[in-house]
């Protein structure tokens, strides 16, 4: 399968727009971080880059390390905010692969001892 072109009238791009509001986390030149609308759990949120990117298969390299970066600073802080005993990091590409809003993002899930994710 050929990977589809990317298209900017996505939520997250909207988001990034500041055409749709979000919960913010966390901001810097290259990525930013927003509070989960749909969360599976407490302190559920998200991490895309800046530059527009359908998901991982067509993300360039330099904008995957930045996402990276950010999602471990995300995780760090939010196992701490909410005490959490550990975190769970997800990423889906295409809709095959469980992907629904078609801009490269990282999920962030706080975990705790003994607690199940919302389907
Ligand atoms: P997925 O593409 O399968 O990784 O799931 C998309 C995630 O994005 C899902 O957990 C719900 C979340 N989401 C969808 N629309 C919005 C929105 O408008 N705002 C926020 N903050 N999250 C959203």
């Amino acid at each position: 399968m050929s990977q589809p072109a990317y298209d900017p009238d996505n939520v997250f791009a909207k988001i990034l727009r500041g055409d749709m509001p979000a919960h913010k986390l966390y901001e810097d030149a290259d990525t930013f971080a927003f509070m989960d609308i749909m969360p599976r759990g407490d302190g559920h949120c998200l991490v895309i880059p800046k530059t527009p990117s359908r998901n991982i298969l067509d993300v360039e390299p330099a904008s995957l390390s930045a996402v990276a970066a950010t999602t471990q600073k995300v995780a760090r802080a939010v196992m701490k905010a909410f005490s959490a005993d550990g975190v769970t990091v997800q990423q889906f590409n295409e809709a095959a692969g469980g992907q629904v809003v078609f801009y490269l993002h990282v999920h962030i899930i706080p975990r705790f001892d003994g607690v199940s994710l919302k389907p």
